[in-house]
């Protein structure tokens, strides 16, 4: 048996209940088939077997007080997968759905994706069982405040750096960050995506929409193409689907799709940004609100089609994992669709991803694709570092530069495997490449 799949057999063995890290995991790992089977010196170290294994895994018991004066209690997880290349740095979500699962598939995915950015930050992952829908400001703070009041001990600004994910923006890293000072009377970049006036950075809201489309945008420019001109179809309308699709626009595509947890909108002349924001931003509302504003926009309810079925020429799914099925990728390929970029964490199931590589649909990997986010969140601990904060042209800048930096490494990897424009081996190669390294040359740990 090759060390490969020694390693696969190994980890469903131990981690039956836990289909979302297998899933992200197996991916990984039949990537790196090409690398480790043909060098015996992985094997020797054990070097698959540590990668596989978070460094440390936290959970504990969040109680707190809702307005009605009840006592409510969630789960918490905090996953620090990888400190091999620097401190664990990667998202809070605070979703109803939230498990040690989906937590270590997170996690998981953000070694390879902080490694693919080029800068140190090493792999980790948190959140809780939380819903903030429907809850009060109230709730959420005091929610927010007993999470930190347990997390805080495990973090810090050179051991571990927690930032937004689902559930988890502008205001819950207020909310959070307010504890952790309160508690450790010290004033330390410990989040990122922290407010403007109080350590965080300018285009870090942005980061991560904006650094989906300037990866595809590199793509296009490889083949003289453009966003001009090109119908895009994005699910989502949080943060990243938000500002993936003000990016797209600004480059003169016409983005004619959203979606959240109850259904999708269809406006073929174009969202309306501003609409949706005051909508999802800040009335914090459903996206059947939206349709009713236009007269050219449909509102159609889970179960009654899916976003995939509108014909487009790129997909850019930006809501949450295996979102994008076999059948959503078959309807997107018999209308045309030339690329998916993946703005979500694994928002394509692997059959459907298999299936867009097979047809020759550019497929472009959320750890490439959405790594613009905690790129740029690693420019905050930088600002937080030096005490200064940087311009929102300057930040911008390096994100793109980042961005197209990360197309090449990926689409060189792949072609040095011989399996060009295979984006999927390309990422978890060339993100694997400076892990793996810095494992061995830390000695067994
Ligand atoms: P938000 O909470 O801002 O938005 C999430 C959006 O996805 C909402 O429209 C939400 O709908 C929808 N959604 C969430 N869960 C589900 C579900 N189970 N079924 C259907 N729709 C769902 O999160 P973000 O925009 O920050 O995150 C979106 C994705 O991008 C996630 O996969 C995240 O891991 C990934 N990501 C985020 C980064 C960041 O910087 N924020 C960086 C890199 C990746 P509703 O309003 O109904 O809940
Ligand atoms: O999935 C992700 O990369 C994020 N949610 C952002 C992590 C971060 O630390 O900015």
């Amino acid at each position: 048996m090759s060390y490969v799949d020694r390693i696969i057999t190994d980890i469903n063995k131990k981690n039956a209940d836990q289909p979302e890290f297998l899933q992200a995991a197996t991916e990984v790992l039949e990537s790196l088939r090409p690398v480790v089977d043909s060098d015996g010196k992985y094997e020797n170290a054990a070097l698959l077997e540590r990668l596989v294994e978070p460094e440390r895994i936290i959970q504990f018991r969040v109680p707190w007080i809702d307005d009605k004066g009840n006592v409510q209690v969630n789960r918490g997880f905090r996953v620090e997968f990888s400190s091999a290349i620097g401190p664990y740095k990667g998202g809070l979500r605070f979703h109803p759905s939230v498990n040690l699962s989906i937590i270590k598939f997170l996690g998981f995915e953000q070694i390879f994706k902080n490694s693919l950015t080029g800068l140190p930050i090493g792999g980790g992952k948190g959140g809780s069982d939380f819903d903030p829908k429907g809850k009060s400001d109230n709730e959420v703070m005091r929610f927010c405040q007993s999470f930190m009041t347990e997390l805080y001990r495990h973090i810090g600004p050179d051991t571990d750096v927690p930032a937004g994910d689902i559930g988890v923006g502008g205001r819950e890293i207020g909310y959070l960050f307010g504890q952790y000072k309160r508690i450790t009377n010290a004033f330390q970049g410990v989040l990122t995506g922290k407010g403007l006036d109080w350590g965080g950075s300018l285009a870090r809201t942005e980061a991560t929409g904006y650094g989906l489309v300037y990866l595809v945008e590199e793509y296009l420019k490889t083949v003289g193409d453009s966003f001009a001109g090109k119908t895009v179809a994005i699910s989502g309308s949080g943060n990243v689907a938000i500002f993936a699709a003000q990016k797209v626009q600004s480059l003169g595509g016409n983005v004619v799709s959203m979606t959240d947890s109850n259904g999708y909108v269809h406006h073929p002349s174009g969202i309306n940004l501003d609409k949706i924001k005051e909508v999802k931003l800040v009335q914090r509302g459903r996206l059947s609100d939206y349709a009713k504003h236009f007269s050219d926009a449909t509102h159609k309810e889970v179960g009654d089609g899916v976003v995939w079925d509108i014909p487009v020429d790129i997909a850019l799914p930006c809501a949450t994992q295996n979102e994008l099925d076999l059948a959503g990728a078959k309807a997107l390929i018999a209308n045309g669709v030339k690329i998916v970029g993946e703005g979500a964490n694994m928002p394509t199931t692997q059959d459907a991803a298999d299936l867009f590589i097979e047809s020759g649909v550019k497929f472009f990997p959320g750890k490439a694709a959405n790594a613009g986010g905690v790129a740029t969140s690693a420019l905050e601990m930088s600002q937080n570092s030096e005490r200064l904060s940087w311009s929102f042209d300057e930040v911008d800048k390096m994100l793109n530069r980042i961005m197209v930096n990360i197309y090449h490494s990926i689409d060189d990897a792949a072609k040095l495997y011989g399996q060009e424009g295979n984006y999927i081996l390309g990422a978890n190669i060339a993100g694997f490449r400076k892990v793996a390294q810095a494992m061995l040359d830390q000695g067994l740990v």
